[in-house]
């Protein structure tokens, strides 16, 4: 192969990767193509037990790290299928999500940009890969979803 052929190549292969990375969707990132809720911000982080905002809810102004309890809902641990960030925008308005109880993130994680809606969370990943439904634990805010 040439000088000129290996550069090119070379080339071909690195416009390929960059096409990669553009096409898959970030897992650690769940706001990428998440519809925009409809709701009116009020502060908080909401999660339901079924999706489209269906069964028991559960909602939190400040951080949790243990879903086990929580209000008025009562237990929210391993059933959310559906969530909404109604936080206000601005410091501290995206929520990082997590897979264990304690903000724990190495069996993954995920981040719900301000204002975002996931209404079927067996359509989203954690950081892992492995499915959101029935699985979130804990949650924190953050400003600015990394
Ligand atoms: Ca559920
Ligand atoms: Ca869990």
């Amino acid at each position: 192969m040439t000088k000129r052929k290996i550069r090119a190549s070379l080339a071909a292969a690195a416009v390929a990767t960059a096409l990669t990375a553009v096409a898959v969707p970030s897992t650690a990132h769940a706001s990428t193509a998440a519809p925009r809720t409809s709701a009116a911000a009020d502060g908080y982080l909401y999660a339901w037990t079924n999706l489209n905002r269906g069964g028991s809810y559960c909602r939190w102004y400040g951080d949790d790290d243990d879903w086990s309890t929580c209000s008025p809902g009562g237990y929210m641990q391993d059933q959310a299928s559906s969530v909404e960030n109604r936080g206000y925008a601005g410091a501290y308005g995206d929520v990082k999500l997590f897979k264990n109880i304690g903000y724990d993130a190495s069996a993954g994680y995920s981040c719900l940009d301000n204002g975002q809606y996931l209404n079927n969370l067996a359509n989203y990943y954690w950081s892992n890969g492995t499915g959101m439904n029935d699985s979130i634990t804990s949650h924190y805010w953050v400003t600015g979803c990394v």
